[in-house]
Order: structure tokens, then C-alpha cells, then sequence
């Protein structure tokens, strides 16, 4: 691997701000390049260095988002060649993640610091606007701008792949959308041209669509494992397991994710805003200020709906979106009531104790 600095590895010294006395001087800036359970890979540009989290980071973490995720920029000790100690997580500038499956509100955290989402779906079975929207939405309230790659276009008759980027287009608003197969290197250029470096990227999309085939393209050698799937057992079979970053020769930082096959949404609504753009213009127009968009008078969006401009089933699809986020909103905001009235109940027992020795 080429040594790069640390600004080409998308280092920004804005990050280091905020000088942190309870970190040791000897603390240098490094990038997490995997995350496994508890332990993790970190580099400075000059190759993967197995690292640790202190005790205080690991125990002072509440929430799985406190701790190092792949792209972050962390505080570390390099010990030696093999190993190094993580002190403290730095500001990230965009992260991803997504809410964990069940009732709780917890979000299981994708990937941080990254400037652009390259989402991949297949030009076949996979293909889905709805599922499109859905990444949208997430990768939109990360405050990351996404692009849309349509794979295996070699599968498909020049006039099919037209067809399927055309849909995706009805859902993309300023995301660009370019189809390419890996198999032929049709459409790869377009792609290639995208792509700066020291500019980190983030390839999304379900197991399967060729994530990582274009990930080796792009690299010109088999950074990772790619695999066949079978009819049989496409259910729930990953190639790529874990999330991983890597520095290509031309200085382009990518990361690999495994194929996510249940995307959640959080509360913000600014991904539902953007992606849902030319309904969200409608909603000042309703009669009503509250206007659930349903069943009300002089609804300007169910106007739309009817007459055609909206399709039913983005309608639909926005629906259940504003539902779901509300859903989270609420749970999550009733989540850190509680959090923060067990606080206050830890500080009054912890307080009356302190009084009580004191006696
Ligand atoms: N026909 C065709 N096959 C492709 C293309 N891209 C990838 N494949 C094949 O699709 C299969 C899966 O590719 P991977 O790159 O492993 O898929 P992935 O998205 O990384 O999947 P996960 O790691 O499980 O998330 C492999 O057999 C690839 O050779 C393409 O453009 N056209
Ligand atoms: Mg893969
Ligand atoms: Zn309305």
C-alpha cells in the first residue's frame, strides 16, 4: 500500500479543534479501517495496524454509536507495528446508520465520514424504486450525497437498462444515476470519472448486486471476496462480512459493506424532504396546516395523487416513510426522557448516600 499522509486519507485538521487534555500527547489522528466485535484495525496511511479501545472509551460508551466505526477518525497510540490503542473518537463530518431490527430505538452504526454513498442495484430481480427510496432517505439524513449505480447492464437488452435507469430517475432527485456491468466495463468509465481522491466513499446495495466486484475493478486486483450466488441459498448469504475500508493506489478511499437486507429509517425529515421532493412542495398548499394528507379538504397532495402527478404507489411509499419516522421520533425522544430521569434518579440515590457516610 502507498504511504499517504493523513490529508490524503481525508484528514482535515478541523476535526482536532477542540484540544482534549485527557489525551495522551503521544495520541497521533488515524482512520478505523475495520471493525470487528470488539476489536479494530486503525491506519495512518502506511498500512493496517490492529488497535483497541482504552477501558474508559469502551465503558464510557452508552450507545454502540460511541464507539469507533469504520471511517472514523480516532485519537490512538501506535504501540508498535501491531498494535495500537484507541483513545477517543473525533467529530464526524457525516455518518450512517441505520435503526436495529425490533421495537427498541437503537441505530446500529454503518459507516462515518463519508462524502458520497454509491448505491448499487442490479438491473434484475433486485431492482426496486422503493428499496432506492429507502436508501435515499438514510444516506440523505447522514448528510451524505448519494449516487445511484445500476449493475449488470450486460444482463439487459440496451433499451431494458434505458428503461431501469429511467425509473430509477423518477426517484433520484439530484442524484445522478449511471448504469455499468463489471462484466464488460460498460458504463465503468463513467463511474471512474466520479470518483476523487482522498474522497471517501461508501458502496451500499444487497448482497449480491456487485459491490465488491466493482471495488476490485476499481482497485485492479482482488482487494476482496467476491461470490456466486446460488438460486438455492441466496437467502441471507453475505460474501463481504464486514465492513471495510481501503486506500486504492490512486488515492481514492472506499468502503465495502456487506448486503443490508432490512433497511430501518430514523426521525429527521430531512431525507424524506429531499427525496420526496416534489411532494413535500405540495404540503404548504393544503388548506390545513395539520393536513395528514388522507382523507382532508383541499388536500393539494391527494389533488396531485388523483390527477396523476403523483404516483400512488410514491405516495404510498411517502406515507409510510412520514409514518415510520414518526414512529422513531417518538420512541427515540421518549427513550432520553427516560435516560435522563434515571439520571437524575442515579445523582439523587448517589447524593443521598454521600450524605448518609457523611452522618
Ligand atoms: N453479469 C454480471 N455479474 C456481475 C456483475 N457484477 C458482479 N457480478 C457477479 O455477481 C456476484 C456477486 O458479486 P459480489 O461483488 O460478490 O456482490 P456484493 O454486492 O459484494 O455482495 P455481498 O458482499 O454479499 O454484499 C459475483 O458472482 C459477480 O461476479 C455484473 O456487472 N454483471
Ligand atoms: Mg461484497
Ligand atoms: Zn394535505
Amino acid at each position: 500500500m502507498v504511504n499517504n499522509s493523513l490529508e490524503m486519507l481525508g484528514f482535515d485538521q478541523a476535526r482536532l479543534d477542540e484540544a482534549d487534555p485527557s489525551i495522551p500527547p503521544e495520541c497521533v489522528p488515524l482512520r478505523v479501517t475495520q471493525v470487528q466485535k470488539e476489536s479494530y484495525f486503525v491506519t495512518d496511511g502506511s498500512g493496517d495496524v490492529y488497535a483497541e479501545v482504552t477501558g474508559r472509551l469502551l465503558y464510557g460508551a452508552a450507545e454502540a454509536v460511541d464507539l469507533p466505526v469504520t471511517g472514523d477518525w480516532v485519537m490512538g497510540q501506535v504501540v508498535d507495528s501491531s498494535l495500537a490503542i484507541i483513545h477517543k473518537v473525533l467529530p464526524r463530518s457525516s455518518f450512517l446508520r441505520r435503526k436495529t431490527a425490533g421495537k427498541k430505538t437503537d441505530y446500529q452504526p454503518i459507516a462515518s465520514n463519508i462524502d458520497t454513498a454509491l448505491l448499487v442495484q442490479a438491473m434484475d430481480e433486485d431492482f426496486s424504486v422503493r428499496r432506492l427510496e429507502r436508501y435515499l432517505v438514510m444516506v440523505r439524513e447522514g448528510q451524505i450525497e448519494p449516487v445511484i449505480l445500476l449493475s449488470k447492464s450486460d444482463l439487459q437488452k440496451p433499451e431494458n437498462v434505458a428503461e431501469y435507469a429511467e425509473s430509477a430517475r423518477s426517484v433520484s432527485g439530484a442524484a445522478r444515476v449511471l448504469a455499468f456491468s463489471n462484466e464488460t466495463g460498460e458504463g465503468f468509465d463513467g463511474v471512474k470519472k466520479l470518483l476523487v481522491p482522498s474522497k471517501t466513499y461508501c458502496l451500499l446495495g444487497s448482497s449480491g448486486v456487485g459491490k465488491s466486484t466493482l471495488l476490485n475493478r476499481l482497485a485492479g486486483e482482488e482487494l476482496m471476496e467476491t461470490k456466486e450466488i446460488r438460486e438455492s441459498d441466496s437467502k441471507g448469504r453475505h460474501t463481504t462480512t464486514s465492513r471495510s475500508l481501503k486506500i486504492l493506489d490512486n488515492g481514492i478511499i472506499m468502503i465495502d459493506t456487506p448486503g443490508m437486507r432490512e433497511l430501518g429509517n430514523i426521525g429527521a425529515g430531512t431525507g424524506i424532504e429531499e427525496t420526496f421532493g416534489e411532494i413535500h412542495e405540495l404540503e404548504g398548499l393544503c388548506k390545513y396546516s395539520d393536513c395528514t394528507h388522507q382523507h382532508e379538504d383541499d388536500c393539494s397532495i391527494l389533488a396531485a395523487v388523483e390527477s396523476g402527478d403523483i404516483a400512488d404507489d410514491r405516495f404510498e411509499s411517502y406515507l409510510k416513510m412520514q409514518r415510520e419516522s414518526a414512529h422513531n421520533e417518538r420512541s427515540f425522544l421518549e427513550k432520553k426522557k427516560r435516560d435522563k430521569s434515571l439520571g437524575k434518579l442515579y445523582k439523587s440515590v448517589q447524593k443521598a448516600n454521600r450524605k448518609n457516610k457523611g452522618n
